[in-house]
């Protein structure tokens, strides 16, 4: 029984059909805002679809519950299942033991998807075979459904899919850092914690786990893995040590001991966030085997994700940032920190548990006025509005709109939601988008007028 007919979920549906299984699918939305592409490949497979909810006659003769990984656990037709002994399995835990390459894999609460996509980046570039996937995109069962041979196979990995992860053993695995998010789901920072920790639960001693030598939850409690450990991060233990323009290795890596200089100064990767994802990235790649000489090229060439502090333009001497995908507190405060003291902050959206008083210490330093959007607005105006002027506007064209109204010269306009976007937005690379239109379309505006 697949929960969930979205990305994960049909990739389920085509894993599971292909290994023999008898698939029943149960979604929430109805038939008539499903894809009819979708609709009819599980005609053509036989798998039985329930719409429009999730009932307990549905499930009654499941033998495996598959949730997707946005589906949330506490759902009443999983517990009950439970109850009556049926496994419940996410899509890694069916991948464990099936991808017939290392796997490098990377969670934490920020920079996944860049240092996903670095690592992917860094491998090609020295001539290697890649397959990156995962939360970033393609699902990693969509991968060995396609019987496609990666030498390396990269995945980013979400607290979502590491919560059901089952046996999945990364040879390599990331842990960036952990700072609050998805509290709706998990509950608390503990469990959170927790499921983020999964990602090297089962490594054994020829595996390898890297993690972010600054973050004091990701270094709490006990060594992670049975394998090899390395660090990164501004922390001087770190054998991926960021220092001034660049990264400082070394230490014993693969077996060798390293001393080698990473300059970032002429790449895109320059900023303090940037030079730490590099930090990992550069060690994940070291660790498959790529040489210093095969890394730089790469470090040099990869431009980072769209919406992740991305300057759109320059308007009368005000910067407008994009970092839409800012969803969680850790992030905008990292966004803030990067932004000067000077910043008119665009928040708000759908909250995801947040506590938004943790912001408190980042907005009284950097934030000059708030512009507020979405069901958050209110809850950020009442725990923030004290700590600077709040405004609250009814779209995003507006909050661009009250924010140009409100900067001055050497101002910088940050989108840096905090929130998850689906309460006005497909997801939060619309929201950057319609962010980058609303700018361009006042730049255009304001050059007409000069
Ligand atoms: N659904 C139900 N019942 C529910 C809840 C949802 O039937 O109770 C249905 C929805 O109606 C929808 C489907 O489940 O049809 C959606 O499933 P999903 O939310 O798991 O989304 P997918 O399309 O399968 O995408 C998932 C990841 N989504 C989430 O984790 C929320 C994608 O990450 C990932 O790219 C994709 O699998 C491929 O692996 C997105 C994401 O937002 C980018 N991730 C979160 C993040 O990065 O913060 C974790």
């Amino acid at each position: 029984m697949v929960i969930g007919l979205g990305a994960s979920g049909m990739a389920a549906v085509r894993f599971l059909h292909g290994q023999g299984v008898q698939v029943s699918v149960s979604e929430a939305r109805p038939p008539d805002r499903i894809d009819p592409h979708d609709l009819e490949e599980l005609r053509q497979l036989g798998a039985e679809l329930e719409t429009g909810g999730h009932s307990g006659r549905f499930f009654r003769d499941a033998e495996l519950i598959v949730p997707s990984p946005g589906v949330p656990l506490d759902l009443p037709v999983i517990a009950a299942a439970r109850r009556r002994g049926v496994a419940v399995a996410g899509e890694l835990a069916l991948a464990a033991g099936r991808i017939d390459a290392p796997v490098i894999a990377v969670t934490g609460s920020n920079g996944k998807t860049t240092v996903t996509s670095l690592i992917g980046h860094l491998l090609r570039t020295a001539g290697r075979e890649v397959f990156v996937g995962g939360n970033i995109g393609t699902p990693v069962l969509e991968y060995i459904q396609s019987g496609r041979k990666a030498e390396t196979v990269v995945l980013e990995l979400s607290s979502f899919q590491l919560e059901l992860s089952g046996s999945f053993r990364p040879a390599v695995a990331l842990l960036l850092n952990i700072t609050p998010d998805h509290l709706d789901r998990h509950g608390s920072m503990a469990a959170y914690a927790a499921a983020k920790k999964r990602i090297y639960a089962n490594q054994g001693i020829h595996d390898t786990a890297i993690v972010g030598a600054d973050d004091p939850l990701v270094m709490a409690g006990e060594a992670p893995g049975a394998g090899t450990v390395l660090r990164f991060g501004f922390n001087p233990v770190s054998e991926a040590r960021v220092i001034d323009a660049g990264v400082a290795l070394t230490g014993m890596i693969g077996g060798v001991k390293v001393e080698e200089w990473y300059g970032l100064e002429t790449t895109a990767l320059g900023s303090d966030i940037n030079r730490l994802n590099a930090a990992a990235a550069i060690l994940a790649a070291r660790t498959r085997g790529c040489s210093a000489e095969d890394i730089r090229p790469g470090l040099a060439s990869f431009a980072p994700p769209a919406h992740r502090m991305t300057q759109v333009a320059e308007i009368d001497g005000v910067r407008y940032v994009d970092d839409s995908k800012g969803t969680n507190i850790g992030a905008v405060a990292a966004a803030l920190a990067a932004s000067g003291d000077r910043v008119i902050l665009i928040a708000g959206g759908r909250n995801k548990g947040g506590d938004f008083d943790l912001l408190a210490p980042a907005v009284s330093r950097h934030v000059l006025h708030l512009v507020l959007i979405g069901e958050a607005a209110g809850p950020m105006a009442e725990q923030l509005g004290g700590l600077a002027p709040a405004t609250m506007a009814a779209s995003m064209e507006d909050a661009v709109h009250r924010a140009a109204e409100l900067a001055r010269p050497g101002d910088t306009v940050l989108l840096s939601p905090g929130c998850a976007s689906f309460d006005m937005f497909t997801g939060y690379a619309q929201r950057g988008e319609v962010f980058q239109r609303a700018v361009l379309a006042l730049r255009d505006i304001r050059q007409t007028c000069a």
